[in-house]
Parts: C-alpha cells; sequence; structure tokens
C-alpha cells in the first residue's frame, strides 16, 4: 500500500513533520492502526537497524529515525489503546540504568495499557534504586526491565538481588526483555518471565496474572 511505503519512507528520512501527516492520512483510509505500526513503523525502525548494523548509517540518522518514530506513535496511542477499564495488573516499567534505549519499551508499555494493564513507567537509564524505591510506592504485580546494550545486561540481575535484599521480591513477578536478552539469560539471572517482544509480553503476562487469581 502506498501510503505505508510513504510512512517507511519518512521514517528513514528521519521526517517527523512527515511522518505525522502520512499516518493521519493512513487512519483517514481506514487502515487499522496495528497494521500501520507493524507494516510501516517498526518495519522502519528495523531497517534503520540493519542500517545502521552495517554501518551505512550513524548514530545522528538513527536518532533522526528515533525522533520520527516517536512522533509517529505520538499520533498512533490513542488508536491503539483500548478500553481501560479493565485493570488486568499493575505493571512498573523502565529501561536500566546506562541505557537509553526506549522505543522497545514503549511499545511494550502501549501493548500492555492496550490489553488493561495499568502501566507506570520510569523512562530510561533508570537505576537500581530507582526501581526499589517505585516499587515500593506502586506495588506493582510485575516489574518489566528492559535493555539492549550487552553491557548493561548485568543491571537486570542487580535489580533481582537488590529486590530480594528489599523483602519484596516473592511479591512481584519480573519481566525481562530486549534484544540482547535470551530466555536462558532471563531464567539464569533468576528472572520469571522472559518475552521476545510486546505481543509475547503481553500474552505471556495475561496467562500469568490469570492462573496467579
Ligand atoms: C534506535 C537505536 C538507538 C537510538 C536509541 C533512541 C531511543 N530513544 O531508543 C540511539 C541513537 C540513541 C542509540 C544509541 C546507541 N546505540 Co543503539 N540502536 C538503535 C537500534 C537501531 C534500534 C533499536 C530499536 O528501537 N528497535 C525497535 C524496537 C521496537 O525494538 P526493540 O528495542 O528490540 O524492542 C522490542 C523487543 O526487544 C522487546 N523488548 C524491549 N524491551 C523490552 C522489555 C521487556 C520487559 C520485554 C518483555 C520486552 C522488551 O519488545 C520490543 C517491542 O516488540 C538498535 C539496532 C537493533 N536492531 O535493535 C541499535 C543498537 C541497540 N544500539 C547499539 C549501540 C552500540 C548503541 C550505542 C552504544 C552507539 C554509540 N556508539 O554511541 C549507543 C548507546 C547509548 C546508550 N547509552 O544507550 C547496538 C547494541 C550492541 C550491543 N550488543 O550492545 C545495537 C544493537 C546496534 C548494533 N547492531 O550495533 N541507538
Amino acid at each position: 500500500m502506498e501510503i505505508i511505503n510513504d510512512i517507511i519512507l519518512s521514517l528513514k528520512k528521519g521526517d517527523a513533520g512527515r511522518i505525522m501527516k502520512d499516518i493521519e492520512t493512513a487512519l483517514e483510509l481506514g487502515i487499522e492502526p496495528e497494521k500501520i505500526l507493524k507494516y510501516g513503523l517498526l518495519t522502519a525502525i528495523n531497517i534503520v537497524g540493519d542500517k545502521y548494523k552495517k554501518n551505512e548509517i550513524f548514530v545522528p540518522e538513527v536518532l533522526l529515525a528515533t525522533r520520527a518514530m516517536n512522533a509517529g506513535m505520538k499520533v498512533l496511542e490513542p488508536y491503539l489503546l483500548a478500553d481501560k477499564s479493565k485493570h488486568t495488573g499493575r505493571v512498573l516499567i523502565g529501561t536500566i540504568k546506562g541505557d537509553l534505549h526506549d522505543i522497545g519499551k514503549n511499545l511494550v508499555k502501549v501493548t500492555l495499557e492496550r490489553e488493561g494493564f495499568e502501566v507506570k513507567d520510569l523512562g530510561k537509564d533508570v537505576s537500581v534504586e530507582e526501581f526499589i524505591r517505585a516499587s515500593m510506592d506502586f506495588k506493582p504485580h510485575v516489574i518489566g526491565i528492559s535493555t539492549l546494550l550487552t553491557s548493561t545486561m548485568v543491571g537486570l540481575k542487580d535489580v533481582i538481588v537488590a529486590l530480594d535484599r528489599a523483602g519484596i521480591r516473592r511479591k512481584v513477578l519480573v519481566m525481562v526483555g530486549g534484544v540482547p536478552i535470551t530466555e536462558r539469560f532471563a531464567m539464569g539471572i533468576g528472572a520469571d518471565i522472559y518475552a521476545y517482544d510486546a505481543g509475547e509480553a503481553a500474552s505471556v503476562l495475561k496467562k500469568k496474572l490469570d492462573r496467579a487469581g
């Protein structure tokens, strides 16, 4: 579909203004918001990621693409959100200290909100202490921790150890995810849940919390 290609092009160029208009057009044409996200925004950011990996583009271009991604998400988000009155559970989420990647974490947040979870987002570069403090205040059923860098993976374990020390480890489920994270790593550090992407996170959490009653 032409408008989806336009969205991909605008994101690749990092044109935030253009992409907002493209998304409005796609919505007016009656394309489902989920399809705009999957075939437009996510396809495009993956292309950007591949080019970055191959050194065909560099951080400034990725930053512009990120800005466009966020601008696009702002337009799309209200259409992705469903009835929030369902309240399936409380989730605290954040990207670990030292890591500034938040696009994926934001997508997990929006997806969980769509499924009726109440989500408190601590943002990116979140310290172990911030995770603990917020867990005490917000009393989440689940803590979701994101990282995209291998160098910050160890921080996920630090949060789990600190939860244990604070005496609240058994009151929450810890869910981890992000590009370098595997099921094996997640289980190795004592997490409860690993999810590959936002959709899987939502479906696994729904099952787990149903079972927990
Ligand atoms: C965009 C991007 C950036 C942007 C981030 C902007 C932002 N606001 O997020 C900027 C330009 C700032 C950036 C900076 C850097 N980046 Co960068 N970046 C990327 C890139 C291209 C895309 C990431 C992305 O947003 N993908 C789209 C989203 C939707 O996908 P996602 O993040 O994977 O999230 C999904 C799943 O992983 C999962 N998920 C994610 N979080 C969570 C959490 C939970 C709880 C769960 C269940 C699931 C889950 O669900 C999500 C949705 O389905 C990746 C390449 C890649 N292919 O991943 C590199 C990449 C992550 N960056 C990389 C690097 C090296 C860097 C820098 C160190 C570069 C530099 N030299 O300065 C800095 C680090 C800065 C820092 N301290 O964090 C490397 C990491 C390598 C490694 N093994 O550590 C990558 C893999 C690129 C590469 N191949 O070299 N980057």
